[in-house]
């Protein structure tokens, strides 16, 4: 039984690197695949579906993700992507170490909510020592601790047409003169309840460096590490991505790479 899921698994692994090295093979290809009635970029959506399905039935919706032993943390987190939000909100929270932070939680839900780190860190937690993959190549191991999305999800009450959660940021990957555009990131209800997603707020035992999302950010942890947004300010319930910036569920998407990032 464990011997086929691991050969499944392969399987599974080696479709989806086949994928997103053609995706990222090439700045000039990247470009070329942004365009939204590219054929190559429709092709590989319909594998980033299948890789979806196949992935959920065969593995099913609770499998976890490999945790690792304290002895196996060696570093610290190594920071990528933005490490220095200079939004001036940003700038104003991290100057007065957060204090004023609240994460909000709203779009398709019961009882919109507001919550301070402090309310956030007397609520269940969770712990666990995973590796974090991205796409660039390099992966890292690395203790979290922080609020089950489920759990947060469940003090909201999610209306029944909800079908994802949107995380967005804080940070400005990009800063151009045209104006400041921010990182956001998305999953469905079923990467958000499950056991190892959580909003952190502690890396290996301290609180998390800003380089690595401060004051909070999201762990996915079956999935790639552009989908574990960091610098998080808030969280809507939607029932589809029409109309959120580019409209493929987060910035990297709006940019060519998978919305399902499976590992
Ligand atoms: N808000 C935000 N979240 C982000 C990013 C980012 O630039 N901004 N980069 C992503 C990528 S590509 C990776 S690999 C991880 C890096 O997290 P780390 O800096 O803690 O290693 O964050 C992801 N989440
Ligand atoms: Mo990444």
């Amino acid at each position: 039984m464990s011997g086929s899921r691991l050969t499944r698994r392969r399987f599974l692994g080696t479709s989806a690197a086949a994928a997103s090295s053609l995706a990222l093979a090439g700045c000039g290809q990247f470009d070329f695949l942004g365009q939204r009635d590219n054929e190559v970029r429709d092709v590989l959506e319909k594998a980033n579906d299948l890789t979806y399905r196949v992935q959920r039935q065969l593995l099913g919706d609770d499998w976890l993700a490999r945790e690792f032993a304290e002895s196996e943390v060696r570093q610290g987190q190594r920071p990528n992507g933005s490490t220095d939000p200079t939004t001036p909100e940003y700038m104003f929270l991290r100057q007065q170490n957060f204090a004023d932070y609240r994460l909000e939680l709203n779009g398709l839900v019961e009882r919109p909510a507001s919550l301070s780190l402090e309310e956030l860190r007397n609520m269940p937690q969770r712990t666990q020592i995973t590796r974090h993959d991205c796409v660039e190549g390099w992966s890292c191991i690395a203790k979290w601790t922080g609020v089950p999305l489920g759990y947060l999800l469940d003090q909201v009450g999610v209306k029944p047409q909800a079908r994802y959660v949107v995380f967005r940021c804080f940070d400005n990957i990009e800063r151009s003169p045209a104006g400041d555009v921010l990182y956001y990131e998305s999953c469905d209800l079923i990467d958000a309840r499950h056991t190892q997603t959580i909003l952190a707020h502690a890396v290996n035992d301290a609180p998390l460096p800003v380089a690595n999302g401060a004051p909070l950010r999201v762990r996915i942890e079956r999935q790639l590490g552009y989908k574990m947004a960091k610098y998080v300010s808030s969280i809507e319930l939607v029932d589809s991505f029409a109309g959120i910036a580019g409209g493929k569920g987060g910035y990297w998407e709006d940019r060519g790479y998978d919305w399902y990032a499976g590992i």
